[in-house]
C-alpha cells in the first residue's frame, strides 16, 4: 500500500508546480560524489545574498528547510532534530566533528541549541550511513560547521547585527570581529537573544514560551610551517529562564562550554593531502525549573550534567582514481541526572531518585570513506566503519535500582557497532541518477538503556530503560533522479529504511507511574520491525535573471509492529517561493501548508491535525552607509495570522502567529 502511495506521489510531484520556502543549497565545490550525496546548508553567506532567509533567524529554522530533517519543536527554543523521520537518538549531531550528549532527560537541549547562526558556516546532512564519519547512526548525521576567519591577508574584518521580532518581542544584538594575516588569525562573535511569550494565530498568548540566549564564540590558528597549522576554538553558551510550553517544566539554566585544539598537516606526500586530529572536551549543565508554574502536583527539581573529552585523527587522500578519507576517533561521556520530589505535607519525605545513574560511554570508531570514479560518468562511493561501544553505569545505587527490574544486568556492557554502504552516481547530459544501499547499527541511548522513571508529558507515561537490549539495525535504500535543462532544475528522491529491533516504549501494567496523574509505566522494549519510508521532490524555476521560483514537496509513512503508525512522521507537505531581485533590493513572497495529518498514534499522544497553509512576505535591500555596507531585511511570517500546528509540534501546541521583523547586518573590512 506505501508503495503505491509513494509511487503516485512521485508521479504527481514530478508533474505539477507547487513552491518551496527552503532554499537547497547542492556542494558543486567537488567533483568528489560521497560530497554529491550530503546535503550542505549554507548558514553563514558572506555575500548576504540570502534572499530566501531570515538571517538572524535561528538554527533550528535554518536546519527545518533541509529536506531530511524534521524539527519537533517543545517551544519557542531548542527544537530537536529528526533525520528522515527518527528521533534524535538514531541520528549523531556534532559540531566541528565534536561528539556532544545532551544533559536533558527531556530532550530540551538538543545539540544544536548550544550553537549561534553567527558562529556556524553550515550544516552538512549526511542522509543513512554513507559519509558517517562521525560515529556509528542508523537515520543519518548532522555536522554543524563553525566558521573561523582563517589565514590570509594581513585584514580586519568587523559585523553588527541587530533584530527585532514583534510576535513575541524577541531583541536580537550581536557582533563580531576578526583579524587575520598569513601566520595567525583570530576572531571572536557574540550574539544575544532575548524573547518574550509569543502569541498564536488569533492572538492567543503561549505563555511559558520565552528564552533569553547568550551566546560566544572564539576561534585562533597559528601557522607553525608553510603546511603545518593549529587551531583552537571556544564555544560558551548560556541560555536562562526558557519556558517550554508544551512540557509541563521550564529550565533555569542550560550552559554549554565547548573547546577543541586541533593540528593540521597539508601536502604530506603525493598520496595524502591532509591529516587532521582534533582534541576536544565540552561540558553541559542544565537545571529544569517549575517555580514560574503556578499550580503543579508535587514540586520538583531536576538537574543534568553531561561531559565529552574526545578526539579524532583524519586523512585525506587520493591514488589513481580513488579519492579516499580515514578516520580514528573515540570520545569518553559521562551523563548524570537526578529527580528529588518535594513532598507537598509537612512530616513526608522527600523522593530522590537518580534518574540517569552517571553512565559512561566509552566510544572508539574506525571509518572509511572511498569515492571511485570508474569513468566520466560514473561513480561509485564505498564506505564502511567499525566502532566499539561500552556502557558503565558508575552510581551503585543507580546500579541496584534498575537491578531490581533487570536482575542479571552487569555494571559494564561492551558492544560492537558496524556500518556500511554502497553509493553509486550516474550523470548523462541533463540527468544524474544515484542509487546507494547502506547498513548501520546503534547502541540504545542513554535515556532508552538506563534512563529511570523519565516522565514523557505526550503520552503521560514514565519511561524506564533496558540495558539488556541488542543494538537496533536498518538496512536503508535511497534513490534519486535529477534533471535540470535551461531554467528548469527538478530532483525527485527517496529513501525507505527496514530498521530491526526498532527500540521503542511498551506499557508495562505490572508497573505503577511515579508521576501524579500519569497514564502508567512503558519500558523500553524491542519490536522486530519498523519501517520509515521519505519521498522529497523539487521543482526549481529560473524564470529570469531576477525571478526565481522554488517549490518543494515531502512524504514521510512509518509503521512498526506492535505499536502501528509510529509518532512525530511528516505527512504531505509542501512549500514555494517566488523571489524578485533587482540591483539592490530583493523581495520575496512564500507559501508552505502541510495536508491532514491522519496517519497518527494515539497511544503516542498524537492526534488529529487538520490542514494549514501560511504566507509569508520579507523585503531587503543592500545600503551603503559612509562605505559600510548595510544589509536590511524585513518581512512578515504568518500574513494571515493563521492558528495552526503541525506534526512535529509536541503536544500540538500552536505555532506562532503573525511575526513582523527586522534584521540589520552591518560590516566593515
Ligand atoms: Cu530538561
Amino acid at each position: 500500500m506505501c508503495k503505491k502511495v509513494l509511487s503516485g506521489f512521485l508521479i504527481a510531484a514530478l508533474f505539477s508546480g507547487h513552491l518551496s520556502l527552503a532554499q537547497k543549497q547542492a556542494n558543486h565545490g567537488t567533483d568528489s560524489l560521497a560530497r554529491h550525496l550530503d546535503e550542505v546548508i549554507i548558514i553563514t553567506n558572506k555575500s548576504a545574498a540570502q534572499k530566501y532567509e531570515k538571517p538572524l533567524g535561528s538554527i533550528e529554522s535554518y536546519l527545518e528547510k533541509s529536506e531530511c530533517v524534521n524539527m519537533v519543536r517543545r517551544g519557542a527554543y531548542a527544537w530537536e532534530p529528526y533525520v528522515n523521520g527518527m528521533a534524535s537518538e538514531r541520528s549523531v549531531t556534532t559540531i566541528g566533528g565534536m561528539r556532544i550528549y545532551a544533559a536533558c532527560t527531556d530532550k530540551m537541549d538538543p545539540v544544536t541549541s548550544y550553537v549561534e547562526v553567527s558562529n556556524l558556516s553550515k550544516a552538512i546532512i549526511h542522509n543513512g550511513t554513507s559519509g558517517a564519519s562521525t560515529g556509528s547512526t542508523i537515520a543519518g548525521s548532522i555536522d554543524l560547521q563553525p566558521t573561523k576567519a582563517g589565514f590570509g591577508e594581513r585584514q580586519l574584518k568587523g559585523r553588527g547585527l541587530l533584530g527585532f521580532e514583534s510576535n513575541n518581542g524577541q531583541k536580537i544584538v550581536g557582533g563580531g570581529i576578526s583579524f587575520s594575516q598569513p601566520k595567525w588569525y583570530v576572531d571572536v562573535n557574540t550574539t544575544f537573544r532575548n524573547a518574550g511569550d509569543y502569541h498564536a494565530g488569533g492572538g492567543q498568548e503561549i505563555l511559558y514560551s520565552q528564552f533569553t540566549k547568550w551566546n560566544f564564540a572564539a576561534n585562533a590558528g597559528y601557522k607553525l610551517g608553510e603546511h603545518k597549522e593549529i587551531e583552537a576554538s571556544l564555544i560558551y553558551d548560556k541560555a536562562t529562564n526558557v519556558g517550554y510550553p508544551a512540557l509541563p517544566m521550564d529550565v533555569s539554566l542550560a550552559k554549554a562550554f565547548i573547546g577543541s585544539l586541533s593540528y593540521t598537516q597539508h601536502h604530506i606526500s603525493s598520496t595524502i593531502h591532509l591529516w587532521e586530529t582534533k582534541i576536544y572536551h565540552n561540558d553541559i549543565t542544565h537545571k529544569m525549573d517549575d517555580s514560574k508554574r503556578p499550580y503543579v502536583p508535587i514540586r520538583m527539581d531536576m538537574p543534568g550534567k553531561s561531559r565529552t573529552t574526545g578526539f579524532y585523527s583524519k586523512l585525506v587522500g587520493e591514488s589513481g582514481n580513488n579519492h579516499w578519507i580515514s578516520t580514528l576517533s573515540g570520545h569518553q561521556n559521562q551523563s548524570r541526572a537526578d529527580m528529588t520530589m518535594f513532598a507537598n505535607a509537612p512530616g513526608q519525605k522527600d523522593m530522590y531518585m537518580l534518574t540517569w545513574p552517571n553512565v559512561f560511554t566509552n566510544y572508539l570508531d574506525a571509518f572509511v570513506t572511498d569515492d571511485i570514479a570508474l569513468s566520466e560518468k560514473f561513480s561509485i562511493n564505498i564506505s564502511t566503519g567499525i566502532a566499539v561501544h561500552n556502557n558503565v553505569v558508575k552510581d551503585t545505587f543507580g546500579l541496584e535500582s534498575l537491578q531490581i527490574f533487570y536482575p542479571e544486568m552487569q555494571r559494564s556492557r561492551t558492544r560492537v557497532l558496524t556500518r556500511a554502504s554502497i553509493a553509486t552516481q550516474y550523470v548523462q547530459k541533463n540527468w544524474a541518477f544515484k542509487l546507494s544501499v547502506s547498513y548501520g547499527t546503534r547502541a540504545p541511548s542513554v535515556s532508552e538503556g538506563y534512563g529511570f522513571y523519565l516522565f514523557n508529558s505526550f503520552d503521560g507515561y514514565d519511561y524506564i530503560g533496558n540495558p539488556m537490549m541488542r543494538n537496533e539495525k536498518s538496512t536503508s535504500l535511497s534513490a534519486g533522479v535529477s534533471y535540470s535543462k535551461g531554467m528548469l532544475m527538478t530532483k525527485v528522491s527517496s529513501s525507505v529504511f527496514y530498521i530491526s529491533d526498532y527500540i521503542v516504549g511498551v506499557p508495562n501494567p505490572q508497573l505503577s507511574g511515579m508521576t501524579i496523574g500519569g497514564n502508567g509505566v512503558k519500558v523500553y522494549q524491542q519490536v522486530s520491525w519498523a519501517r520509515i519510508a521519505n519521498v522529497v521532490a523539487d521543482v526549481n524555476l529560473h524564470l529570469s535573471d531576477n525571478w526565481q521560483w522554488n517549490n518543494n514537496f515531502g512524504y514521510r509513512r512509518g509503521v512498526a509492529a506492535l505499536i502501528g503508525n509510529i509518532p512525530f512522521i511528516q505527512p504531505f507537505s509542501y512549500s514555494s517561493d517566488l523571489g524578485y531581485k533587482y540591483k539592490s533590493y530583493g523581495i520575496n513572497i512564500s507559501m508552505f501548508g502541510n495536508a491532514r495529518h491522519n496517519l497518527i498514534n494515539p497511544q503516542f499522544g498524537e492526534r488529529n491535525l487538520p490542514p494549514f497553509v501560511v504566507f509569508n512576505l520579507s523585503a531587503s535591500k543592500q545600503f551603503q552607509i559612509r562605505k559600510l555596507p548595510l544589509m536590511a531585511k524585513a518581512g512578515v511570517e504568518n500574513l494571515a495570522d493563521t492558528y495552526y500546528a503541525t506534526f512535529s509540534d509536541w503536544n500540538a501546541i500552536p505555532r506562532m502567529g503573525r511575526n513582523f521583523y527586522l534584521n540589520l547586518i552591518v560590516s566593515f573590512n
